[in-house]
């Protein structure tokens, strides 16, 4: 008897009947009334209780073993078995595909834009392979400025005897305000989000391109307090009210009086941490009244307007509100890093 529950249960482990009729008859065939294993089951009730211990389980296994079998079939049959092709059952459910969701810099770009639309800012775009002209003579950029140098700026080179056709990777969204400028009158409201590109060494805290908002704000008696209000409205909306700001002097070749934001820090609120180096302030942002040059450049009368513009890093922002404490994790799309932000289905 033993032999025979071993052959049977090859058997068993070997058939796959290919219609729903061959495992219907797979199943008669071994468990039916009068089938297979009902009949060993019947010899095993009169065998001396010595074997009955040895066989008891091997019975039970066989029968486990075709029961599945029959199960398995059942599954894998039932709605294919008209086409001839077993085991894929269509109507199963499938495997759930992952939502992706946005990334972190574009997250704190929405919420950046979102706040000045509501201000009344509107959002504009433009190219990233720029003229000389609009990334920096317009923006009174000497000529022997450091961000000339190829050092500092990637120029594409259109023509090998004409160094003065070269294009430029843009260094700032700024040229966008010019381009805004040229194209419009005031007033001006804008704000210009998008990448920028600086020819640098990639490191944890510096890459070779990152992203900017940069905002504007042209019209007849634009000043300095217009300029503070606006951007400690900014903050308290993007930090949290009670967030308290400060302005230093600062120099940039578009602007005159420039100067830079710092915010109390948003980790330790003030009391000294490493993101503010102690000092319970960090920088987010440069800023200033738009240099009389700069409006003339862009065909506004600098007699009549006067405006105020700044200029913020999305990534620092980005460090600040979520503490990433490496830069390239934003260009490496290491999904590990990704999904631990905000999901939003797009
Ligand atoms: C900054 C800081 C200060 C700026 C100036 C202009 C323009 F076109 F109106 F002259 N756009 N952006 C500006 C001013 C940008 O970024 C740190």
């Amino acid at each position: 008897m033993r032999e025979k529950i071993q052959a049977y249960l090859e058997e068993i482990n070997a058939s796959s009947p290919a219609s729903a009729e061959e495992a219907e008859q797979f199943r008669i065939r071994f468990l039916g009334r009068k089938g297979i294993i009902p009949a060993l089951f019947e010899t095993f009730k009169s065998l001396p209780p010595e074997e009955k211990k040895e066989l008891g389980k091997s019975l039970n296994q066989l029968k486990q073993a075709a029961s599945e079998k029959v199960n398995q079939l059942k599954n894998g049959t039932s709605r294919s078995a008209a086409q001839g092709t077993p085991s894929l059952d269509l109507s199963l459910p499938g495997e759930p595909s992952p939502v992706g969701g946005r990334h972190p810099i574009s997250l704190v770009e929405k919420e950046i834009t979102g706040i000045f639309s509501r201000l009344g800012f509107s959002v504009a775009e433009g190219p990233e392979i720029e003229d000389d002209w609009h990334n920096f003579s317009a923006l009174n950029f000497p000529a022997e400025h450091p961000a000339r140098d190829m050092q500092d700026t990637f120029f594409i080179r259109r023509d090998p005897n004409d160094t003065s056709a070269d294009m430029a990777l843009r260094t700032h969204t700024s040229s966008v305000q010019v381009r805004l400028m040229e194209q419009g009158k005031p007033p001006f409201r804008a704000i210009m989000p998008g990448r920028v590109y600086r020819n640098e060494a990639i490191s944890a805290r510096a890459h070779c391109f990152f992203h900017q908002v940069e905002g504007l704000y042209v019209d007849e008696g634009v000043s300095f307090a217009d300029l503070k209000q606006t951007l400690f409205y900014f903050v308290q909306e993007l930090f949290g009210v009670g967030t308290k700001v400060r302005f230093r002097p600062s120099y940039f070749p578009f602007t005159e009086p420039s100067a830079e934001m710092d915010i109390s820090c948003s980790i330790c609120q003030g009391d000294g941490c490493a993101m503010c180096k102690h000092t319970g302030w960090v920088e987010i942002l440069g800023c200033g009244m738009v240099d009389p040059n700069v409006l003339s450049n862009c065909g506004v009368d600098p007699a009549r307007y006067t405006g105020f513009a700044f200029g913020m890093g999305i990534e620092r922002i980005t460090n600040l509100k979520y503490q990433v404490k490496d830069l390239r994790l934003f260009s490496e799309n290491d999904v590990r890093f990704l999904a631990q932000f905000q999901s939003e289905i797009i």
